[in-house]
């Protein structure tokens, strides 16, 4: 199929699903199955469901931001730049930020450190890349793009109606009316971006006032994110990533990207230099950082790299999560030396 006939198909199908989304998604056969079973099997009220669903708006943007299908095997992976990926956070505003919000919340990233083990920075650095600690949580109505996505996104359709399942359940745990919440373009709430089934099951009220509230609350958003990370295997003191040398022409079979399936000792056989000295033991990934036109980098990722990748699948997502957390670490010490 040429681009220009996919082209005209998708174009043709973005106008189907607009008009009938224009007449709303309830009289839709899949809405309405949708709703059945929230009442069916959770007991919400088919008259509230009818209210908020009935409400949604279908956003075009929403669809757009989603993107197509990924391209299958055939196509030539493009080159990408960590340097250029990194550089979109590692800035002097975002760090000056990070240190900024770590003094008034210092409380509040002390008590989550004691009580799951993750150290201060690594919290902001989450912080600092998903909102720029809580500049751009999100202005779409969360009703809104869960729906869009659920019943006529471009793909993972299944995965955003359960997703939207989880906000009306969340919803009703809370007693707020779910149209009045806001998110990203995707569903992403507060200053951590949670999606409704992590905040069903991994957030918590950590200033102890009854409610989650990860857009008002700070100290709820620090202690989630702790929870999150210590949910998914953070052990206190381990490193996250390790530099690494590769033996030449070793890299196409030992980059692992997110798949920790290497045993440190083995690497260190095929000729693996770790560029630390105490090197922790057990599995590892190797994780590539391309630069175009330059040798890439190589780091071991270890279970805490692991723990950061859980929140968002990608190894330039944490690797720069945890730059910025060394950034924001490296000059909080030299505002508290000069103090
Ligand atoms: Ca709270």
């Amino acid at each position: 199929m040429s681009l220009r006939f996919a082209g005209a198909v998708l174009l043709a199908f973005v106008c189907v699903q607009s008009a009938s989304a224009s007449t709303g998604y309830l009289s839709r056969p899949e809405v309405r199955e949708f709703i059945e079973a929230m009442e069916a099997e959770h007991g919400l009220e088919a008259a509230e469901l009818e209210r908020v669903i009935g409400d949604a708006r279908y956003q075009p943007v929403v669809s757009r931001l989603i993107g197509p299908e990924r391209p299958q095997t055939g196509t030539p992976p493009v080159r990408r730049s960590y340097p250029k990926y990194r550089a979109k956070f590692l800035t002097k505003t975002r760090i000056a930020a990070g240190t900024r919000f770590w003094d008034i919340h210092e409380a509040d990233l002390r008590r989550a450190q004691a009580e799951y083990g993750v150290p201060p920075e690594v919290i902001l650095g989450i912080l600092g890349v998903e909102t720029a600690f809580g500049q751009n949580t999100g202005s779409f109505r969360v009703v809104d793009s869960l729906t869009t996505i659920a019943f006529d996104g471009p793909r993972r359709q299944e995965y955003f109606r359960d997703e939207l399942k989880e906000l009306l359940l969340l919803a009703r745990d809370f007693n707020i009316d779910p149209l009045t919440i806001k998110g990203s373009y995707a569903g992403a709430m507060g200053l951590p971006q949670f999606m409704p089934s992590s905040i069903r099951k991994y957030a918590v009220d950590f200033d102890g006032d009854g409610v989650i509230d990860l857009s008002g609350s700070t100290s709820d958003a620090i202690g989630s994110i702790a929870a999150y990370l210590k949910s998914f295997g953070w052990a206190d003191g381990e490193p996250a990533l390790v530099p690494v040398h590769l033996p030449p022409h070793s890299a196409a079979d030992l980059v692992s990207g997110l798949e920790r399936t290497h045993e440190v000792a083995a690497l260190k056989e095929k000729g693996v230099r770790f560029a630390v000295k105490r090197v922790p033991e057990g599995m590892c990934s190797v994780v590539e950082l391309p630069t175009p036109g330059k040798p890439s980098r190589y780091m071991a990722g270890f279970g805490n790299f692991e723990a950061v990748t859980r929140y968002n699948r990608s190894t330039f997502y944490a690797t720069a999560v945890l730059d910025l957390a060394h950034a924001i670490r490296e000059a909080r010490n030299q505002v508290t030396a000069s103090r």
